[in-house]
Formats: structure tokens, sequence, C-alpha cells
């Protein structure tokens, strides 16, 4: 029980999966007991909803994530969506700086749209992301544009032990350019340079839980080891499998909702929405894996 953090204000999605919190207040300086808390609930329910956390400033929200862990992420060098916001501030939106709806065909438009496909943060990074908190600065109306999200841990839960001994002895290629391309981002040369690939396990043991997750995202360009045709033949089974996982939630944005997850036992994605003509704007701050969690 969550001595910092009034129990009765977590309410469960799932039985393991998704909580949402109200009363948790991220303007005021939080205790170590309550940053404790919000950690095992992490661990517990792997997406955490906190409800009217009334207009979190960005540098709030930054110290939050610092206190999650080391990091946040800078970000990787993207074609400026926002300027003048505070370095490990990532800005996902349709506008541009005088805050104009940037057209659907330009460059800056396919990394926002490279949202809609599964992921999980920075997994092409060599330090990966581990926590990531999301607000919503400016909303579509009626509840368009949710984000969705896959418990990845209940996806292990549900395989034959004859995949996951084969799953345990395998690593996959996460690279960005490679889903970019995926959402039409033509990759340069320099692209390539500029943000190389890494190694990642495909599946994920959480040392505090014991839990295992499968880690998978649209990053991957290859499964390392297997042919071609093997790789994307496996990719498309587990991709498939997740998208029957018993545990999922969609998130309804509200606007003073912070959204949480933990990066290496989810899967997520933002959704369409008709962005020529409505306007919305994200932040999301990134904390990077604790050495040796997973
Ligand atoms: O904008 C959203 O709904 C999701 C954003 C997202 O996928 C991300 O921040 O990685």
């Amino acid at each position: 029980v969550p001595a910092a953090l009034d129990e009765t204000a977590v309410s469960p999605i799932h039985p393991d999966f998704g909580a949402i919190i109200v009363g948790v207040d991220f303007s005021a300086p939080m205790t170590d007991q309550a940053i404790t808390d919000i950690q095992r609930l992490a661990d517990t329910y792997a997406v955490l909803v906190f409800r009217n956390a009334a207009a979190v400033g960005d540098a709030d929200q930054l110290e939050f994530c610092r206190r999650l862990g080391p990091g946040p992420i800078l970000g990787i060098e993207r074609p400026p969506m926002a300027a003048g916001l505070l370095p490990g501030v990532i800005a996902l939106r349709n506008l541009d700086d005088d805050g104009e709806i940037v057209p659907l065909d330009d460059r800056r438009n396919a990394f926002r749209k490279a949202n809609e496909l599964w992921h999980t943060d920075e997994s092409f990074s060599f330090d990966r992301g581990a926590y990531s908190i999301l607000k919503a600065v400016e909303l579509p109306p009626d509840g368009a544009a949710p984000t969705e999200f896959t418990d990845m841990r209940s996806v292990v839960d549900d395989l034959p032990d004859s995949l996951i001994a084969q799953l345990l002895a395998l690593t996959a290629v996460h690279s960005l350019p490679y889903s970019l391309h995926l959402s039409g981002y033509e990759a340069l040369e320099a692209d390539y340079e500029r943000w190389p690939s890494s190694i990642q396990p495909l599946v994920n043991h959480n040392t505090r839980t014991g839990r295992r997750s499968l880690y998978l995202a649209k990053h991957i360009k290859k499964i390392v080891g297997l042919d071609d045709d093997e790789s994307e033949l496996l990719l498309a089974d587990l991709f498939d499998r997740a998208r029957r996982a018993k545990n999922f939630y969609r998130h309804t944005w509200s606007p003073n909702d912070i959204v949480l997850w933990d990066n290496l036992a989810t899967m997520h994605r933002a959704t369409s929405f008709e962005s020529s003509t409505m306007r919305r704007e994200m932040r999301r701050t990134t904390s990077l894996e604790l050495a040796g969690t997973y």
C-alpha cells in the first residue's frame, strides 16, 4: 500500500495493467516516498494516468522525470518541432513555431506520424527509454487522437514456453530511420549516420518484479542471426500476438491529464486525427533505463 499516495485515489483499469490516480500535485516538490510509491505503482500497472494534474509546467514535468531515474533523454536531433523548449522536453505537435498547422506533406509531419506505429520510446538508443511522461498542451475536440497502450508483460505470459525459449536467445536491431521510413519519411544518408541503430534483447526482465515483457517496436528492422524471411515472419507473429494482448488501454485525453508509462513493459502508439484542420500538441519527457533493472 503506497504510504505517501492516498490508496483510495488509485483505481486499476485492469487488475495488473493501467491505473488512474487522482490527487498527485506535480507543482509541489514530491517526497522521496511519493516517488518510490509511483515507481512501485509503475512496476505493478505499467501505465499510470494522473487525472486533474492541473497545469503542470515543463519545468515541473522535467523535475518529476529526473526524480524517476537518470536522464532525461535529450531527444535525438529531430527536425525542430518547437523552438525554445527546455532541454529534455520533446514537443509532439502538428504546429510550427508560429502556431500554424504544418502541411501534411512536410517532413516534420512524418516524424509525428511515425508515433502512430506501435513502438516503445528510444529503443533505438544505446541508453533506452525507461519511463515516459506525456502531457497534453493542446487537444483536438471531442476526445480525438487517443493514445493506445499494450501490456507487453501480458503478451509474454501468454506465449508458449518453446517460443519464449527461442526469444530469450534472440536480439533485434532497432533503427529510427527504419521506422521513419515505414511512416513515409525518406531517410537521408546523413540520418543513418546521426541516428545509429541499437541491438536489444527481445525479452526484458524486470528484476524488481521478476516479470518478463516482450520488447517489441516498429523500430525493429531485423532480428539478429535470422535470415530476412524468418525475421519478418517471426516479427509478424509477435506483432499479431501483441495486437491480441489481454491487457490493452486506450487513453482519451482530458486537458489536465499526465500519463506515465514504463517503456520496458509496454508498447504504445498515437492515433490519427484530422491533422490538416485540428491542432494538437503534447510534451514528453523520458528517463533513461536504470542500469541492471532489465
Ligand atoms: O501523441 C501521442 O498520443 C503519443 C506520443 C508518442 O507516441 C510518443 O511520445 O512516443
